[in-house]
């Protein structure tokens, strides 16, 4: 995972020969350093935020003429990314869920994103995991435009053993949403799992049908996914769905394919929310939780 990124930051380390940490070492070290970012996919914004705090760290560090400064660099480039990766209020799923159980309230997911980056695969996946935790869901099949998509959830939802509230395609979104809701709520199912239409993110009627899934159905947490090969285009989108619809926090997919692993590193930054799940491949077990300590260690070299 993050390959391409961890031997670009590893490259740019190995160059570095600094004997101190003056302000001019210190910027040679982070101008390679925000090189490397930016060419691995990292947001600017967040490149920039990524060198300044280890300008800070490291202007405060004391030196000897023994002191092993690239050991220090790498230390401190550690802390800095586990920052930068560490949302400041995390999300933990199965609680919210286990929280709204004792309420006797459905607990209400919906899924946002363009065409393509997997949010019906997301929805299949966690569906299989939240089952696997003892949690019943049932789908809504809100995407009821693009063709193929209701059956494209119906068979994951069959092979699942999930059930999936569809009208036919054209028809209000919102209104399945809305049923699906009523259908949990009667039959004592814990979650609704609610697909959405993709479409292009500029349009404007897409935004007002996902606003309107989102008055009607008042989602307990609205999820912005994402495909990490997008690259820097993730970032626009993260940030345009965030104004829409106000997203909570992401899933990024495709991080099995060789992604440079930059826009992994922003989007936490940039949406100020937490990533919960990597998806890593096609089937329902491929599904990761994100944890800041593992992405670092994939990307920060050892030495
Ligand atoms: N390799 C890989 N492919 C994925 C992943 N997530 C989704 N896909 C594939 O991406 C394509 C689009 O997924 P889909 O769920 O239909 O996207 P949607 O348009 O956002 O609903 C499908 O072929 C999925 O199998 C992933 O984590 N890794
Ligand atoms: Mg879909």
């Amino acid at each position: 995972m993050f390959d391409q990124l961890r031997k670009s930051v590893s490259k740019a380390i190995k160059k570095i020969t600094i004997a101190d940490f003056s302000p001019k070492s210190i910027s040679k070290v982070t101008k390679e350093l925000k090189d490397v970012l930016i060419r691995n996919e990292v947001a600017v914004n967040t490149a920039e935020t990524i060198c300044k705090k280890l300008t800070d760290k490291l202007s405060k560090t004391e030196h000897t003429r023994f002191t092993n400064t690239k050991a220090i660099v790498l230390e401190s480039l550690r802390e800095v990314m586990l920052e930068v990766l560490t949302p400041a209020e995390p999300i933990d799923i199965l609680k919210e869920i286990e929280k709204s159980k004792k309420k006797k309230t459905p607990f209400v997911i919906a899924f946002f994103g363009v065409n393509g980056v997997g949010k019906t695969l997301s929805i299949a996946k966690l569906g299989k995991y939240f089952k696997d935790n003892g949690i019943s869901c049932v789908f809504a099949a809100g995407d009821t435009f693009r063709a193929g998509s209701i059956q494209q959830l119906q068979k994951h939802g069959d092979d699942l053993q999930i059930r999936v509230i569809a009208q036919t395609y054209g028809s209000d979104a919102a209104a399945v949403a809305f049923d699906a809701i009523n259908h949990a709520i009667s039959k004592n199912i814990d979650v609704v799992l609610i697909d959405t239409a993709g479409r292009i993110e500029t349009s404007s009627n897409l935004m007002s049908e996902l606003q309107k899934i989102c008055s009607v159905s008042e989602p307990d947490l609205k999820i912005f996914v994402g495909d990490a090969l997008t690259g820097n285009a993730l970032i626009s989108q993260v940030t345009l769905f965030n104004e829409k619809v106000g997203i909570d926090c992401s899933i990024l997919n495709k991080i099995d394919a060789d992604v440079k692993g930059g826009a992994a590193v922003s989007v936490t930054h940039i949406s100020e929310k937490p990533i919960v799940f990597l998806g890593v491949g096609q089937h329902y077990k491929d599904l990761e939780p994100f944890l800041p300590e593992k992405i670092v260690e994939n990307i920060v070299p050892e030495k």
